[in-house]
């Protein structure tokens, strides 16, 4: 059988899983047939309804037409703990299928979300519910895994406490950054469209629009290996600059602050004004607490950390690497306290981010140390005219799969050989950045930088066929997606 023979047989036990899908309780097989753990069947920790529609939502001072969840953008955190089980109903409002994908959260393929891959797509008007146990602690999310719709108000946390949580700190705040165009500026389907006329040619068109941060010259911004767009408009937890969030505390409270890239072509640098940010989790998972007092963000990234707050109002500002405007939110302790000007940068932001590969990963966190038994290159390539981006030399339509067996360790050699940076996304699994057993962190996204290698190691502990690809959803959309595929 061909490549596309293969395919066209996965799309085929699709529709025939779409259809149990709709009757049944039990979650519809993985669409590859690949074996799947039992359904879930104990108690319901906790029903989730989602509602994926259209809504004109208040950024502030700015109303935009998208799609979001229950109409909010971003959508209400989903709270969980380990072990809990979840049944999460998805209604689809939307003029076109969709789907969930819950990033980080290494449950059955079944559940994954990758329509044609994993999990039937939701089709408009109709429902799906996802029912799985909640495996890993961490700060998550959730988002589309179809087209562009990553680039909408489709998105929202999904965080998820261990049952013995030290809970040292007196505030859990959460921070969602994002790149926001749609319903302001052109449709993420017009800026790919765009892309694709322009031959690459990093787009402009966006300019800048509403931003109000003003001031900076767009003309020869390439450097740091940025994103493709520039948009109207940057977002801390669905709020311009000029109108944000106020989260408000008391001088000493400590807080536990988790900050998640939800962007689509976005690289954020992350930083409290006057506050050292002590880095704790990467991804969801324990690492050595260190200082920094800058954080740098890759699509799909997150971090967790923790600051002890001052006396006054501070601005949590977040700047698109590249790019020129900026997101932010305001820590509040003092009601007297003026607030910090619009445009009023932290110095802060001068610093140097921890380099991901500088970071230690916590006692416990890392993977049993063993040679690999597998060990496969993910070269990152393409780009600019014409706007195609590729995995080991193939469009994702195309592609050739990694493959792994059950229960074997595997490495993946990425290497990046474009002068843009990627974030490359491994589902199903969370790999440690360098080898098994060794100090690096763990994580299920990491960002490669222009021209750099980084190398990652697993364990092929959950079956299936999973996406491996690039978070950076013009990337993903113009190619650069693989499969890592289970082999018997
Ligand atoms: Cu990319």
């Amino acid at each position: 059988m061909s490549r596309r023979e293969v395919l066209i047989g996965l799309l085929a036990v699709g529709s025939t899983a779409a259809l149990a899908g709709c009757s049944g309780r039990s979650p519809a097989p993985a669409v590859g047939g690949f074996p799947q753990p039992p359904a879930p069947s104990g108690p319901v920790a906790q029903e989730v309804a989602l509602t994926a529609g259209p809504v004109d939502v208040d950024l502030g001072g700015r109303v935009a037409r998208t799609w979001a969840y229950n109409g909010k953008v971003p959508g209400e955190p989903i709270r969980a703990t380990v072990g809990d089980r979840v049944r999460i109903a998805v209604r689809n409002e939307l003029p076109a299928p969709t789907s969930v994908h819950w990033h980080g959260l290494a449950i059955p393929n079944s559940m994954d979300g990758v329509p044609g891959v994993t999990t039937p797509a939701i089709d408009p008007n109709t429902e799906f519910t996802y029912d799985f146990v909640v495996p890993d602690a961490g700060t998550h999310w959730f988002h589309p895994h179809t087209g562009l719709q990553l680039d909408t108000g489709l998105y929202a946390p999904f965080i998820v406490t261990a049952r013995e949580e030290p809970g040292a700190y007196d505030h859990d705040w959460i921070v969602v950054l994002d790149d926001w165009t749609d319903g302001v500026g052109r449709s993420p389907e017009q800026i790919l469209a765009d892309l694709q006329a322009a031959g690459g040619q990093r787009d402009a068109g966006g300019m800048n629009m509403g931003s109000g941060m003003g001031g900076m010259d767009h003309g020869g911004m390439m450097s740091g290996g940025g994103g493709d767009v520039d948009y109207p408009l940057y977002l801390i937890n669905g709020r311009t600059p000029q109108d944000p969030q106020v989260l408000r505390g008391r001088p000493g409270d400590r807080v536990r602050l988790r900050v998640i890239n939800s962007s689509a072509d976005t690289i954020f640098r992350v930083a409290v004004a006057d506050h050292t940010l002590r880095i704790t989790h990467t991804d969801g998972y324990p690492v050595v607490p260190v200082e920094s007092t800058v954080l740098r963000l890759g699509m799909g990234e997150r971090y967790d950390v923790l600051l002890d707050l001052g006396d006054g109002a501070f601005a949590v500002y977040a700047e698109p690497e590249g790019k020129s405007g900026a997101a932010r939110a305001i820590i509040r302790t003092s009601a007297t306290s003026a607030a910090p000007l619009l445009g009023q940068r932290p110095p802060e932001l001068n610093d140097d981010a921890m380099p991901i590969t500088s970071l230690t990963v916590a006692p416990g966190a890392a993977l049993p140390p063993r040679a690999a038994d597998s060990v496969q290159p993910v070269a990152l390539a393409g780009g600019m005219g014409p706007y195609v981006w590729t995995i080991n030399g193939r469009t994702y339509e195309n592609t050739s799969p990694l493959t792994i067996k059950q229960g074997q360790a595997g490495r993946l050699q990425i290497g990046n050989h474009t002068m843009m940076a990627h974030p490359l996304h491994l589902h199903g699994h969370t790999f440690q950045i360098g080898a098994a057993g060794g100090t690096g962190v763990r994580k299920d996204t990491v960002l490669v930088d222009p021209m750099s290698r980084i190398t990652v190691d697993f364990v092929a502990d959950n079956p299936g066929a999973w996406m491996v690809h690039c978070h950076n959803a013009y990337h993903a959309e113009a190619g650069m997606m693989t499969r890592l595929e289970y082999t018997t």
